[in-house]
């Protein structure tokens, strides 16, 4: 018997994973728009590791029995100020994921689920993952400062992102 509880905030984390895919995409179109190709494909990438990730939740609630409630997207921020900005959004975002994956596990703990928090506990190392790479891009981003020749770098640098990910327990 599926623990309703954790099915629950399951389902909400899956909102807000696809949520975290859709904002990637807007800030891909928004690199797309710059002609910063390096940084539009790293924000593809990043799409498609948020769809992995609700993916996962996605099926770890069916295998556990549970009902898949789907909800509404929230539409993202479409605009921004520079890349440095888009950026930082994106780290903003990461740390409140970070905070979301973190509930879940003190409620796994709480609801005595440990499925759950065993299943909880790759999203823990990925988010330390996932901080820290956008982290060393906003600190690079910082260093270019106004000077268009580190930014194109950068750019190219960005471009080489292949997609890497740790296999989850449910895979
Ligand atoms: Fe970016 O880690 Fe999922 O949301």
């Amino acid at each position: 018997m599926p623990n309703q509880k954790t099915m629950e905030s399951f389902n909400q984390q899956i909102n807000e994973e696809i949520f975290s895919s859709y904002l990637y995409l807007s800030m891909a179109a928004y690199f797309e728009s710059k002609n910063l190709k390096g940084m539009a494909h790293w924000m593809r990438l990043q799409t498609e590791e948020e769809n992995m990730h609700a993916m996962k939740f996605f099926d770890f609630v069916l295998q556990r029995g549970g009902k898949i409630n789907l909800s509404k997207i929230e539409g993202p921020k479409t605009d921004w100020a520079s890349p440095l900005e888009a950026f930082e959004d994106s780290y903003k975002h990461e740390e409140k994921i970070t905070s979301l994956i973190n509930n879940l596990v003190d409620l796994s703990l709480k609801e005595k689920d440990h499925a759950a928090n065993a299943f909880l506990q790759w999203f823990v190392t990925e988010q330390v993952e996932e901080e820290a790479n956008v982290l060393e891009i906003v600190e690079k981003l910082k260093l270019a400062g106004d000077h268009p020749e580190v930014l194109l770098m950068i750019d190219k640098e960005l471009s080489q992102r292949t997609l890497t990910t740790t296999p989850a327990p449910n895979n």
